[in-house]
């Protein structure tokens, strides 16, 4: 079948389905209008009845609105202006390669192939073709790279599953929703963050159905607006004391599931010991959290009994919180919780640990094209040791550098302690710069790089700094098979629907073309149509569920059918003898001896409340009184589709502020305000609000960095606040940050 077949005609106009790859938990069935080889209009998923529809969200409704935006980027450019300043002029492909590879000839025989420095990123992650996997491809022929180690996203959530089940696919499918009695968001907000494109809907339809709702977030969030029954407002990052609290009263009434305990798990003496003040001398009582966590001991005490005492309950615990200073210790709390009420692998249940991956429809990162062997850097670095199965962050740092301090590495280098001297930087699918912390150093970092080239769909806070800006294609003109990730389970199919816009190339092809000008002459070509369907032949995963490709590609979409909603770890609990977990002991790990073997009271063996950095303890707070989060934002993903003004109307960009501490500030909603701390300062609009708990503002994650002459952010880019630091976990600590806000204008250092 050609790419034509899929398309019919009809009244000139040809309906193309496909599914986006955004890097967000949705996966989007669209239905393209082409009229005259433009997209005239985009519909939703109308295959199957209403009920099991899989609704676009406004994001992808808006999608014509970023494939055709005129900031699009349409040809290659070369930086004229300083870094930063944003003025570029058009030069051709072939200018652009050629300059690029002398650089890279350059860098390499100077400095070595470590020099060259290859960050990953979200963009076009949900698809197949995953465009960095092409760069992983090209630079490991031209000698090697140096690249950076911990998932800015899930890391703590994906060391905590680890830990506990080895394994992090611990998701159920929506529906099952639908089988829980008690549903507990836990830090989750599936309005807001796209977590499956069916989420929020079987959410719904669970509440109708007599689910009780109970929400735990220092917001009142979208999700709570619609199907919360209880809102308890929290301290961030105290979660695991609640948690621990909670364990303490489930153990002390004799409520906990023990016939489950000892048959799948091993360790909870040693969590019990610690709830009961046995390890410490501290007993963990609702009294003990209510100090630390604000939430009313008696609360905690309900909330516990209830949790406990009706089957099944789903704990949904996220990654956000996790993106935090204490990482994973929250995710393992929700797992032990679940574990000592029997939720783990039951309907209706939830094994928690953030990550709702289902192995059917997630296709975990299996991009097809795989680097011709391993990164000659990284295989002879002479501190290299073997890290399977470990789950010291450190061990695999010895390579690496950990991804919330790359830009660290680029300005301090081997005289600052770090692995490399990096000169030359290629970054292609991330906003690194405005998506990890401390924004302003950042983009130091970005000054001092002897080059940059940066590939991309529009000049983003990142590009700017870029000596050679790239354009590459949007998913409009691209083949391609996509991964949603905790929902269905389903497959998505991209189809081309338009030729490429300007001359942007698919990176793929700027891959091609640039190791032709190094004389990389072993490098695999690939053909877009041909690799989609082969890939779909050789993918095991896909193949064993989608019988007929045809309709698969024409559709754009495939759906499972499946008796009863997927559950996770459902094999272990039936049958444990022949379907272990994944971990040393064969059990659920309460207690975990291979991160006792780590040694660091910040990674303890069971999960624990740990104090932090930037947390109310810290005596920073006298100087910048307020933790701020920064969620994901509901029309973006990151900092993409950022130009979308369709979008920006959805939701303007806010910081959200409790009306105790506006007051004290003499803010009002609407006010520009500054926020900042040591870190820098961004100018936003507030928003007085009582879905926030005094104490915390949130400030959505995304905006584009933009620095004045001063160096104020008028973006009100989060990560100009957010601090370069990472968990002993290697989660990216994010979500630790403490600010004040004003109306007057701070001193600017
Ligand atoms: N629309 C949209 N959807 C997305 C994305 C997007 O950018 N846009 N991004 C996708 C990606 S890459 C990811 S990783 C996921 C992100 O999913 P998450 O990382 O889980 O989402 P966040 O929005 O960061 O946080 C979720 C909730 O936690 C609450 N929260 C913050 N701190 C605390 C705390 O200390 N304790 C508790 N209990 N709650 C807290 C926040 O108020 C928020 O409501 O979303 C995915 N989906
Ligand atoms: N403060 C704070 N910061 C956060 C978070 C938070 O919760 N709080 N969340 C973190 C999380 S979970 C994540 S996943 C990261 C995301 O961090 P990033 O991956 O840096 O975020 P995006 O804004 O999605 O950037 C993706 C870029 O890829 C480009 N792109 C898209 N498709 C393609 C393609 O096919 N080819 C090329 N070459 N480029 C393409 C897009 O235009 C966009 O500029 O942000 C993290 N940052
Ligand atoms: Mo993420």
């Amino acid at each position: 079948m050609t790419e034509q077949d899929n398309i019919q005609d009809k009244d000139e106009i040809k309906y193309v389905r496909t599914t986006s790859a955004f890097d967000c938990g949705g996966r989007c069935p669209l239905k393209f209008h082409v009229k005259d080889g433009k997209i005239i209009r985009v519909e939703g998923d109308d295959l199957v009845d209403e009920e099991n529809q899989l609704r676009a969200c406004p994001k992808c409704r808006a999608i014509r609105q970023e494939i055709y935006h005129p900031e699009r980027l349409l040809y290659p450019l070369k930086r004229v202006g300083p870094k930063g300043e944003g003025k570029f002029k058009r030069i051709s492909w072939d200018e652009a390669l050629d300059e690029i590879a002398a650089k890279l000839i350059e860098v390499k025989e100077k400095y070595g192939n470590e020099a060259i420095f290859l960050p990953t990123g979200g963009g076009f992650l949900s698809a197949y073709h995953f465009p960095v996997v092409n760069y992983i491809r090209l630079f490991t022929h031209f000698g090697g790279f140096s690249t950076h180690h911990g998932n800015v996203s899930s890391e703590g959530a994906v060391w905590a599953t680890q830990t506990q089940y080895g394994s992090p696919f611990v998701g159920h499918g929506r529906e099952d929703m639908l089988n829980s009695k008690l549903i507990i968001l836990w830090g989750w907000d599936p309005a807001r963050m796209n977590s499956g494109t069916d989420a929020l809907y079987n959410l719904v339809k669970a509440h109708e159905k007599g689910a009780k709702v109970v929400s735990i977030n220092p917001r009142y969030s979208d999700t709570d607006v619609i199907v919360a029954d209880q809102w308890i407002p929290i301290i961030p990052g105290t979660d695991v004391a609640m948690m621990a609290a909670m364990a303490n009263v489930i153990v002390k009434e004799n409520l906990h599931n023990q016939a489950f305990l000892d048959k799948y798990t091993v360790g909870f003496d040693k969590f019990k010991e610690y709830v009961i003040g046995q390890e410490d001398g501290v007993e963990k009582t609702p009294e003990w959290a209510e100090k630390i966590c604000s939430v009313p001991a008696e609360t905690i005490r309900d909330l516990a009994r209830e949790y406990a005492t009706t089957k099944p309950a789903a704990l949904m615990d996220c990654q956000g919180p996790a993106r935090s200073a204490m990482g994973g210790q929250y995710n393992r709390g929700a797992m032990t919780l679940s574990a000592m009420t029997g939720n783990v692998g039951r309907k209706g249940g939830a094994a928690c640990g953030g990550l709702m991956g289902i192995p059917t429809a997630h296709m975990f990162f299996g991009p097809f094209i795989v680097p011709p062997g391993r990164n000659p850097v990284e295989e002879n670095h002479p501190n290299r040791v073997s890290v399977r199965g470990s789950l010291d962050v450190e061990l695999r740092l010895r390579t690496r550098v950990h991804t919330n301090v790359m830009f660290d590495q680029i300005i301090e280098g081997k005289e600052g302690g770090y692995l490399y001297d990096i000169k030359f930087g290629w970054f292609a699918c991330n906003n690194f710069l405005n998506q990890l912390g401390n924004t302003n150093r950042n983009a130091e970092a970005l000054k001092k790089l002897d080059y940059m080239v940066c590939v991309d769909l529009f000049i983003t806070a990142t590009a700017r700094y870029a000596d050679i800006v790239l354009p590459a294609t949007s998913m409009a003109e691209r083949s391609d098979l996509t991964r949603p990730w905790p929902s269905g389970p389903y497959f998505g199919h991209m189809n081309k629907a338009i030729e490429p816009i300007g001359e942007c190339k698919h990176d793929i092809t700027i891959a091609e073309e640039l190791a032709a000008k190094l004389g990389l002459e072993k490098f695999r070509h690939y053909e877009e149509d041909k690799t989609v369907k082969k890939l779909w032949r050789n993918t095991v995963d896909i193949k064993k569920h989608v019988k007929d490709y045809n309709k698969y590609k024409e559709d754009g979409i495939w759906r499972v059918e499946t008796d009863e909603p997927y559950v996770a770890f459902k094999k272990q609990i039936e049958d444990l003898e022949n379907n272990p977990f994944k971990t040393p002991s064969g059990k659920i790990e309460i207690f975990s001896e291979r991160v006792a073997k780590i040694n660091n009271p910040n990674l303890p063996p069971i999960p624990k409340y740990l104090k932090t950095w930037e947390d109310r303890n810290d005596p920073l707070i006298k100087k910048y009184p307020l933790q701020m989060i920064s969620p994901h934002p509901k029309n973006r993903v990151h900092s993409e589709l950022y130009h979308v003004e369709w979008l920006k109307e959805i939701d303007p960009h806010r910081c959200w502020i409790n009306s105790i501490d506006a007051e004290l500030r003499g803010i009002k909603s609407g006010d520009l305000i500054y926020v900042h701390n040591d870190r820098g300062i961004i100018s936003i609009e507030a928003w007085v609000t009582e879905r926030i708990i005094p104490g915390v503002i949130a400030i959505h994650e995304g905006t584009w960095y933009t620095p004045d002459e001063e160096g104020i952010d008028r973006g009100g880019c989060v990560n100009t606040l957010t601090k370069n630091a990472y968990a002993p976990c290697g989660a990216a600590a994010l979500k630790t940050c403490l600010v004040q806000a004003s109306k007057e204008k701070p001193e600017v250092k």
